[in-house]
């Protein structure tokens, strides 16, 4: 048996990756029985049925260490959320949402900001300088230029990244940039509402180099994260940690409560009000989907 990686799903064909090419592949009928839907990343066991026209059979899903929903990938140990200064705007909260997320999964998170041609360095630093000193890995780039694409190649080595952002964030010219080649396709964005047009369909992993793979997703706008319960949000927000202690009451959400320690942070300038907010807006979002539950 040979061990490989999907590294894309077109409905019931499978790419894999195994000794160094790709196979394209089907699978055992037994993975719908059991209710398992193989996901880009999983480690997999195939069996090669024609060498010559590189096709295998899905034998055997190895197990998991993650599972995300958007973008639907297996086993990342990195994202990389790419946010644009400029068409689309930034959209912070789904930033914000992303990198609890990412911390609650347990995996490394870098913020590319994209599309820094079309600001000033001033409107940048505004928002870069929030994350840098919280103490995210942060880089700015002209995606499009082939050049800006090495400032993220040190983060790939050993690691299953993902991009993850907006629809025309710049994901897919980044792809082809770091690969120096036309492997994706990239969008246009609409002269009516500066979005991106959903270009990117489903995700595909590449091959950077012997257990490195990047892979470009879809983008989205929304982003559910109903796994974190709404009184655990705030270990998520890492920057919170130091003054939690300091809240008078046991399990304080940070919100309505006096004497909390957070707050305090937040009028002493120590943590950001644009990410206090989208704490109090995340929280309550969740509290909500907590109450339809039952
Ligand atoms: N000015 C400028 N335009 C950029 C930059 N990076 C990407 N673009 C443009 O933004 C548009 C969208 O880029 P894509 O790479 O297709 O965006 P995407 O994130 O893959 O979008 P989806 O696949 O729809 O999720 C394209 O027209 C790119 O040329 C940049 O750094 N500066
Ligand atoms: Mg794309
Ligand atoms: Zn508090």
């Amino acid at each position: 048996m040979t061990k490989g990686i999907i590294t894309s799903i077109n409905s019931n064909l499978y790419q894999v990756r195994a000794n160094s090419k790709i196979y394209n592949c089907t699978a055992r009928g037994k993975f719908k029985k059991d209710a398992i839907s193989p996901l880009p990343g999983d480690n997999v066991e195939l069996t090669i049925s024609d060498e010559e026209k590189n096709e295998g059979i899905i034998e055997q899903i190895l197990p998991r260490q993650n599972e995300l929903k958007r973008p639907k990938i297996a086993n990342l140990t990195q994202l990389i959320f790419i946010v644009s200064m400029k068409m689309p705007s930034p959209d912070l909260l789904l930033l914000d949402k992303e990198l609890a997320f990412a911390k609650w999964l347990g995996i490394n998170s870098i913020i590319c900001f994209n599309k820094i041609d079309l600001v000033d360095q001033n409107q940048i630093n505004l928002i870069s300088n929030i994350y840098k000193s919280i103490g995210y890995n942060v880089v700015e780039i002209v995606a499009k230029n082939a050049k800006d694409a090495e400032k993220i190649i040190p983060f790939l080595k050993n690691n299953i990244t993902a991009f993850a952002g907006n629809s025309g964030v710049g994901k897919s010219t980044l792809t082809n940039n770091v690969f120096k080649s036309i492997l994706t396709k990239e969008g246009d964005i609409s002269s009516k509402n500066k979005k991106g047009k959903n270009t990117t369909t489903s995700v595909t992993l590449y091959s950077y180099e012997k257990n490195s793979y990047l892979a470009d997703t879809p983008g989205f706008s929304t982003f559910e994260i109903t796994e974190i319960a709404s009184d655990d949000l705030d270990k998520y927000f890492i920057e919170f940690n130091p003054y939690i202690n300091e809240c008078q009451f046991y399990g304080c959400s940070h919100i309505k409560e006096d004497n909390c320690g957070v707050k305090k942070a937040v009028q002493d300038g120590k943590i950001s009000i644009q990410r206090y907010e989208n704490y109090k807006k995340i929280y309550e979002e969740l509290k909500e989907k907590e109450k339809n539950k039952w």
